[in-house]
């Protein structure tokens, strides 16, 4: 039996079958939780319904929900009761700044609109899905999990004005876990390495950042969803029961590194 046999989980962020957050399903799964998904918009919806499909879940628990509509994440709520009493899992791996603010010095792209939708999609969207998340959360051993960036915490060039709303995220995980926690709610993040998605698609020289984490990160590669998808499972289990505000690092151990020199 698997170490989520009994656990009922919604995931928000799956878009391809590349996204971190279908890494996060397929280990889900293998480890025998109950699955729910969102996708963003109708475009979505197909490859959405088709992972759920794979992975044996029941494809009718799919629901739309853009993050940044009120509406539309109390209805999901409003929905999903209707098919479970209570959830265990929370995932939430959104993040979003206009095209334009990741290109370039920071004090250029930044703008007023581009700082607020940045905070509102990437960051605030994880308070708001706890708040409306909560009624079927509380009282039962559950978790909520996020995925941030290194970026929140160091200087990464053209990331911008995403890595102030990654350390905006990760001070929300902070507060929520403080408040959620006498609820019986814990609150991570993860922080994973580069990954290639369709977040990362078309973003400038992202592959010379692959090739350098190659070379640098402690493990020699890069990480994959699978090994993101592992330790979210992990942290979503009662095997870390113990664990909440936290932000683990699951990036091959680059953060560590303060110096590099060249293998031979
Ligand atoms: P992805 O493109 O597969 O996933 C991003 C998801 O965000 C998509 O499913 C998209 O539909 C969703 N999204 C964006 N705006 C939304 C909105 N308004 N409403 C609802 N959903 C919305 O890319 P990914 O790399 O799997 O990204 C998932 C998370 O992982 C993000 O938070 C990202 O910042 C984080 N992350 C990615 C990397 C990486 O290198 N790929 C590294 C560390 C952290
Ligand atoms: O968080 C991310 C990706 C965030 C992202 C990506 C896009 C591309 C398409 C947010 N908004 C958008 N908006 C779009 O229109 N990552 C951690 C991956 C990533 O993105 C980078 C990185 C890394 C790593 C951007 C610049 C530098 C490094």
């Amino acid at each position: 039996m698997g170490f989520m046999a009994g656990k009922r989980a919604l995931i928000v962020g799956v878009a391809s079958d590349r996204s971190i957050a279908t890494g996060i399903a397929t280990a889900f799964a293998r480890e025998g939780a109950e699955i729910a998904f969102t996708y963003q918009n109708d475009k979505l919806k197909s490859r959405v319904s088709k992972l759920a499909e794979t992975l044996g879940q029941n494809s009718e628990l799919c629901f739309p929900c853009d993050v940044g509509d009120d509406n539309e994440i109390a209805t999901v709520f409003a929905e999903l009761g209707k098919h479970w009493d209570g959830l265990d899992v929370l995932v939430h791996s959104v993040g979003f700044a206009p095209r334009d603010q990741l290109d370039g010095q920071y004090v250029d792209a930044v703008t007023r609109e581009g700082f607020k939708i940045a905070h509102d999609i990437s960051s605030y969207s994880l308070a708001a899905l706890a708040k409306a998340a909560l009624p079927m959360m509380e009282g039962r051993g559950s978790s909520i999990l996020t995925l941030t960036y290194y970026g929140a915490v160091k200087v990464v060039p053209n990331y911008n004005v995403m890595g102030l709303a990654k350390a905006s995220l990760e001070a929300n995980v902070r507060f929520l876990a403080a408040d959620l926690g006498p609820r019986g709610i814990r609150v991570n993040g993860i922080s994973a390495g580069a990954i290639k998605t369709l977040a990362a698609a078309g973003i400038a020289g992202f592959r010379k950042m692959l090739t350098h984490f190659d070379k640098v990160a402690p493990l020699r590669r890069c990480v994959t969803i699978e090994d993101v998808g592992n330790a979210a499972a992990f942290l979503c289990s009662d095997l870390a029961s113990g664990i909440t505000g936290e932000i683990t690092y699951v990036d091959g151990g680059f953060n560590i590194i303060g110096m590099h020199i060249e293998d031979d």
